[in-house]
């Protein structure tokens, strides 16, 4: 049944909305506060850390131009069992909180969010009124065009129906949860565009979208400011943020004072480039494991990569190198053995750091140094290096610091820099 149309936003498409129905909830009229929604997604389960965050802006964005029109909250997707989160001893790394890595309040200047524990505190029962799976268009895209349709499933989906019409799916590892309706949706669609479907098709208290990777950024992209106004608002945790500077001070003569990196609430914070000069040290976020299959021809050997980092060392005159890496400990040990006076660190977290803040929190510390250094050399592509680049953006880099990569030994002078995404206030 296709019980809706393409829809674009204009401010017409509102204009009929004072009065509306939240699922349950009595018809509420013009003027009285209006009972929030709640929105809830999640993101297909191959996808890492880093392009999930990339989701949340896409996401937090609509939840923004809902709020335009009515109270709508962001349900935090938990964190959980994602395939780069490898280390053994900490067991399945489920059902882990947003505040672990990232700052709610600061989230919070931004959209209303809450975590999904509180979200079923609030709901009372483990329930989500309607799931949406997002696809494709089985007959393929065709030509560029907004559209969204509820389809039949493109594939068996992760959802089924038990004897009792509730609809039972993987919702964050957490095994009780339902459903009341699903359906798949074929869409092909910016994320804001969701807004008319969200406000009129549905009057569910909550909606779930699954596989929210499918909308795109459209004109919310990395050049507009409300992308920038919600990347700026995905502050890390104060503590990870701690233990990141105090490595930094520790080991590599690094602080905000000396380099011009102070931190103020971003809703008050502008900076241009060249402001932020960066600790006496080169930073470079190494990506291996499956990064030399899934990109081997843009991945240097790890003698190369020394060859390449060693005239970053000269030009920009520091005698330190910082190392974020997924390698394995011995292509650490060889790396560093390819340099004979530099000083290379790498951070290793103690077991209580890495009990608590699991591989995700030591990734983020990582970055978190990267995005501190005088002068930051990433990994062709990398999601990983991408939200360093952000990182440094907001901090007040200038771009001849940032945007420098590794080439693959053989890609010589054929060797693209990154692109540049320039903060906009
Ligand atoms: O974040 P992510 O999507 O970046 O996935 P890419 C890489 C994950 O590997 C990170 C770990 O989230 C970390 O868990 N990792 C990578 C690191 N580099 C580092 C590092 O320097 N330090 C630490 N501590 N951890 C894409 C994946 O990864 O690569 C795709 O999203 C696919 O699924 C593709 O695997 C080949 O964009 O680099």
């Amino acid at each position: 049944v296709i019980f809706f149309k393409c829809y674009t936003i204009s401010a017409d498409d509102t204009a009929d909305m004072d009065v509306f129905q939240t699922g349950s909830q009595p018809q509420l009229q013009f003027g009285q506060a209006k009972e929030p929604r709640y929105l809830l997604y999640d993101v297909n389960p191959g996808e890492g850390f880093n392009l999930r965050r990339d989701v949340y802006i896409r996401v937090a964005n609509l939840v923004k131009v809902l709020n335009e029109d009515e109270p709508w909250i962001l349900v935090l997707p938990p964190w959980g069992r994602l395939y780069h989160w490898q280390t053994r001893e900490l067991g399945a790394q489920i059902k882990i909180p947003w505040s672990v890595f990232f700052d709610l309040e600061s989230l919070r200047k931004h959209i209303p969010v809450i975590e999904f524990e509180d979200y079923l505190k609030v709901i009372g029962k483990p329930v989500i009124g309607e799931v949406y799976y997002l696809q494709g268009y089985r007959e393929g895209w065709g030509k560029w065009e907004e559209k969204m349709d509820i389809r039949e499933c493109n594939d068996k989906p992760r959802y089924e129906q038990d004897e009792n019409g509730k609809w039972k799916g993987p919702f964050f590892y957490y095994d009780d949860i339902y459903a009341e309706k699903f359906a798949c949706m074929s869409a092909q669609s910016y994320a804001v565009s969701m807004k008319p479907f969200l406000m009129k098709n549905t009057t569910a208290r909550s909606v779930f979208l699954d596989r929210a990777e499918a909308l795109i950024h459209g004109t919310f992209s990395e050049w507009s400011a409300e992308f920038w106004t919600a990347r700026r608002s995905m502050r890390f945790s104060r503590e990870l943020r701690d233990i990141g500077d105090a490595f930094r001070e520790k080991y590599l003569r690094s602080n905000d004072k000396k380099d011009r990196t102070e931190l103020k609430d971003w809703t008050d914070m502008k900076r241009k480039h060249g402001d932020a000069l960066g600790g006496p040290y080169l930073a470079v976020h190494l990506r291996r494991k499956d990064y030399l299959h899934a990109h081997g021809e843009q991945v240097p050997t790890l003698k190369n990569a020394a060859k390449q980092i060693k005239k970053f060392l000269n030009k920009y005159d520091v005698q330190r190198v910082f190392v974020a890496t997924d390698a394995p400990d011995e292509e650490f040990i060889e790396f560093v053995q390819k340099f004979k006076k530099t000083k290379i660190y790498r951070f290793e977290p103690t077991k209580d750091i890495l009990e608590k803040y699991k591989d995700g929190g030591v990734a983020i510390i990582d970055q978190w140094i990267c995005a501190h250094a005088r002068v930051f050399v990433g990994t062709y592509v990398s999601t990983f290096t991408f939200r360093i680049h952000e990182e440094r953006e907001i901090l007040g880099f200038s771009q001849e610091s940032t945007y420098n990569r590794l080439c693959g030994s053989k890609e010589d002078k054929e060797c693209e820099q990154p692109t540049k995404w320039s903060i906009i206030y």
